[in-house]
């Protein structure tokens, strides 16, 4: 016993392989994702109707913040880049592990005690009702006073660090330990997707650590960054949008890659349409994602030609986003497409993503977005492209890879039923959003007048109803490992590109990494 208790202490906490460090990443992922959901369904609650139901507007903001910060810190980010990243990118470069493996295991370490820190930031004094951008002059210490902001800021920057410890990793892996023959642009689109994100986060996030660490000197040592008497307010949000834009591209870019693999592969061509151009359109998304940030901030009095470039730099990423949806599309054309699981998830993906693109492309009008900022236009918006957009994608890619991780199958039929289920739910959730924020609803109330109410009745059902589909996921999870249906996993490697490479590629070198079940 004794000994099987260290053998397990030294596979999980010393862990320095990647794929065991990917599982970690997941049920983190998993788990956190549960807290999230939970915290959703508080607010959904409380909206289901006018008047109120926890009793306290500061609950509510801490609720909506600590909602934010958990899905997008500790759920989205962990399970597409640590989950996904670390099991499938050596894997499909042919490298025996990540570049740094004790590196990587410390990447993974610094989440709990992060989630620790904002869990524990909800419980002191009275939270940070801040909501996820943490604004000055509210996030300062007059107006939130006691350590609940300082420990959101102590686990912003943990979160911080172990994805910049992360990002370097798979650089390093991604750019030096390819097998020889393996070019660039002959590497699997999910390669490319976490190597741009990657650099993404490289670039971001030491600009957030700036920004909150300055909050944090303002709040705690008396210097006056952002005090807004004598200080700059505004000053914050162009540093928090500096990083916040390129998040939002983060969070989608690993999605782009799972939904890359799996149309290239049930499609039967093996390939996406336009593989390079797939990869010029995710540098571009990239590269412009840093220089359309004050979009986000079209209401805080910027003059006009500020406003006009803002808003003409944003539509542009319209462009390399549409060249993605219309490659998919493309790749689709002329297939046979048969319902399974993983197809209809991307193909969920395609169409309710493009949906919140478009919005964001209504929103990126300066003049419309000084009406609808701040509305529940934005989080319908927001919703559609990481509610359906993000999650989508880490649903289709489990749907896809399970077999590959776990050794089992899930059940088909249960799975298609479980994805009708929460098409509905996230739909009911999220349309009607758009109606509440074009009739004035604001964000970040905890309540709201008469008239609103049977359009948040209507979501609020729908929550619930997305809420049983992914109790239903946890089941059809579950039911897979109880009833052991050991897969019959073959990795075989298919031509990527025609491989320009005077030797043929080594036959550990998957471009794609598939899986043939016994059922199927
Ligand atoms: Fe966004 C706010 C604009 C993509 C996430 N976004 C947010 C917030 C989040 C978020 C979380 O300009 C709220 C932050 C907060 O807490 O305050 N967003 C865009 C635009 C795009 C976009 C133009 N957003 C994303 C992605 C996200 C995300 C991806 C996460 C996964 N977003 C905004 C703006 C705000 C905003 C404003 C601020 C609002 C405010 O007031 O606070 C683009 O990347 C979307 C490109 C995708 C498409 C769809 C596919 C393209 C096709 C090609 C043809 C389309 C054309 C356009 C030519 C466009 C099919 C024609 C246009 C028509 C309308 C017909
Ligand atoms: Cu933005």
């Amino acid at each position: 016993m004794k000994n099987f208790l260290l053998s397990q202490l030294l596979r999980w906490f010393f862990s320095t392989n990647h794929k065991d460090i990917g599982t970690l990443y997941f049920i983190f992922g998993i788990w956190s994702a549960t807290v999230g959901t939970s915290l959703s369904m508080l607010i959904r609650s409380e909206l289901s109707q006018p008047g109120s139901l926890l009793g306290d507007e500061q609950i509510y903001n801490v609720t909506v913040t600590s909602h934010a910060f958990i899905m997008i810190f500790f759920f989205v980010m962990p399970i597409l880049i640590g989950g996904f990243g670390n099991w499938l990118i050596p894997l499909m470069i042919g490298a025996p592990d990540m570049a740094f493996p004790r590196l990587n295991n410390l990447s993974f370490w610094l989440l709990p005690p992060s989630f620790f820190l904002i869990t524990s930031s909800t419980v002191s004094e009275q939270g940070a009702g801040t909501g996820w951008t943490v604004y000055p002059p509210l996030a300062h210490n007059f107006a939130h006073s006691g350590p609940a902001v300082d420990l959101t800021i102590f686990s912003l920057h943990l979160a911080g660090v172990s994805s910049i410890l992360g990002a370097t990793n798979f650089i390093s892996t991604i750019i030096n330990m390819r097998t020889s023959s393996m070019m660039l642009e002959s590497m699997p689109l999910f390669v490319w997707s976490v190597l741009i994100t990657a650099v993404l986060l490289l670039l971001a996030l030491p600009v957030l650590a700036g920004a909150i660490t300055m909050l944090l000197l303002d709040r705690n040592f008396n210097t006056s960054f952002f005090d807004p008497s004598g200080g700059d307010p505004i000053l914050y949000q162009h540093l928090f949008w500096f990083f916040g834009h390129p998040e939002v591209y983060i969070l989608i870019l690993p999605g782009f890659g799972i939904i890359s693999q799996i149309i290239a592969h049930y499609s039967g061509k093996h390939l996406v349409f336009g593989h390079l151009g797939m990869v010029y359109a995710m540098s571009t998304i990239g590269l412009l994602g840093f220089i359309v940030w004050a979009h986000h901030m079209f209401t805080v009095g910027m003059d006009l030609d500020t406003r006009a470039y803002f808003t003409a730099a944003t539509m542009i990423i319209a462009i390399p986003t549409g060249i993605k949806v219309f490659s998919w599309l493309s790749t689709l054309y002329g297939t046979e497409i048969k319902p399974n699981p993983a197809m209809l998830w991307s193909i969920g993906f395609i169409s309710l993503f493009t949906c919140g693109g478009l919005t964001g492309v209504v929103l990126s009008n300066s003049s419309l977005d000084i009406v609808l900022h701040d509305t529940y236009y934005v989080v319908a918006h927001f919703h559609y492209v990481l509610s359906m957009g993000a999650v989508f994608a880490i649903i289709a890619g489990i749907s896809h890879w399970y077999p590959l991780i776990s050794g089992t199958t899930l059940n088909n039929k249960w799975m298609i039923s479980q994805f009708l289920q929460m098409f509905l739910g996230v739909n009911l959730t999220f349309f009607p959003q758009h109606f509440l924020g074009l009739a004035g609803m604001p964000r970040r109330y905890v309540d709201y007048p008469d008239t609103f109410f049977s359009w948040n009745m209507i979501s609020s059902i729908g929550s619930m109803i997305s809420s049983l589909s992914v109790i239903f996921l946890f089941f059809i999870i579950w039911e897979s490992m109880i009833s052991q249906r050991n897969a019959f996993t073959l990795i075989y490697s298919t031509p990527l590109l025609e491989w320009k490479s005077i030797t043929p590629p080594p036959s550990h070198s998957f471009s794609q990494l598939c899986i043939v079940s016994k059922e199927s």
